[in-house]
């Protein structure tokens, strides 16, 4: 099938996102490499690679430039995604052997060396997000064009700003809070079993899944100097899209193909869990999906800078099949 121009935006995006990973993965030397060579393994094994696309693309949108600060961060996201699913899949979570068509990490290396390269990650994220200072308070390459300190301290708020949203928003009352209140809800052993209704549902779509795409948009609108009210509209836009995204996974795990999403489907009717399908129905589901990413979308266009393509992406992930 002949692919749409969309389509080879899409895949220029996604290429931008893996070459500036792949300038941050960490090197496998010392006596400490094989955690490393697994913090590696599960960041290259593919993934749609979309929390950094949407980053990059809202940086732009409100008007960001240059490529260092906004790479750091969108390695730096990647990677605290990557290092959720390394855990979420271990025996003690989701105990999952497959992801992204590829054994998972605890299934190659090992549950102990799964445990240590997800903390890794979540450690070299920052680490890598902390990078972006240097490029505050470098002044270009050209002698001729020395950036003031007024700018440096501007561009050091921004990322001191950005970093303090990321850090929340996959901490406690982001990502691992979600995480918790799933855990708990599964009743896995020693966690106290919590019936699913839908505010608990709602709780879990918010903070497991929406969290980190918020953290992704607001990061990149951060960065690009945009304001209080904007970096607000843009939290709930990734809030509808977060919800959206979530809601189709549930979908997903019921419709869609293994070998397409490249891990087992059918898993939450295994394990009895209560999704956003089995409470409002597929029917109501999948309308769901449409009309929180069309409001989105809408969100978007109230917004001077170029976001045709952020927009379609948004409204592509409705139809997503992986
Ligand atoms: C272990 C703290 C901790 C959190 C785990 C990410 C997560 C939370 C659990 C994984 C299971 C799940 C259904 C998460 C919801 C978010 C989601 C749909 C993640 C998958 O994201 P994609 O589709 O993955 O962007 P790729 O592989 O494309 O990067």
């Amino acid at each position: 099938m002949e692919k749409t121009y969309f389509d080879r935006k899409l895949e220029e995006a996604t290429e931008a996102a893996e070459q500036i990973l792949a300038r941050h993965l960490p090197e496998e030397t010392g006596r400490q490499r094989k955690v490393i060579e697994a913090m590696n393994y599960s960041l290259t094994a593919g993934g749609k690679r979309l929390r950094p696309v949407l980053m990059r693309e809202t940086f732009r949108m409100c008007g960001g430039a240059g490529e260092d600060i906004i790479g750091c961060f969108m390695a730096a996201i990647e990677m605290i995604h990557t290092y959720s699913l390394v855990h979420d899949d271990l025996p003690a979570m989701d105990n999952d052997r497959y992801r992204r068509g590829k054994k998972t990490t605890w299934y190659v290396y090992g549950d102990a060396m799964g445990i240590l390269a997800g903390d890794g990650l979540l450690n070299y994220a920052f680490e890598t997000a902390l990078k972006a200072v240097k490029y505050c308070v470098e002044d270009s390459g050209d002698a001729s064009e020395t950036v003031s300190d007024t700018e440096k301290l501007r561009r050091m708020q921004r990322v001191w700003h950005a970093l303090s949203v990321l850090a929340g928003k996959a901490g406690i009352h982001g990502m691992i809070g979600g995480q918790a209140v799933d855990i708990m809800a599964e009743g896995h052993a020693g966690a106290e079993e919590v019936p699913g209704d839908a505010q608990q549902i709602m709780f879990i779509h918010e903070n497991k899944t929406a969290a980190l795409i918020q953290a992704a948009m607001m990061v990149g609108a951060i960065l690009a100097g945009a304001s209080e009210e904007q970096i607000g509209r843009i939290e709930k836009c990734a809030y509808n899209i977060g919800i959206a995204f979530q809601i189709q996974d549930d979908i997903l795990d019921v419709v869609g193909d293994s070998e397409e999403l490249g891990k087992a489907t059918g898993s939450d009717a295994m394990n009895h869990k209560q999704t956003y399908v089995t409470l409002k129905g597929m029917e109501q589901a999948g309308a769901d999906v449409e009309s929180l990413s069309r409001e989105a979308a809408g969100i978007l266009d109230e917004f001077e800078g170029e976001h045709e393509f952020l927009k379609n992406l948004i409204i592509n992930l409705i139809y997503r099949r992986k």
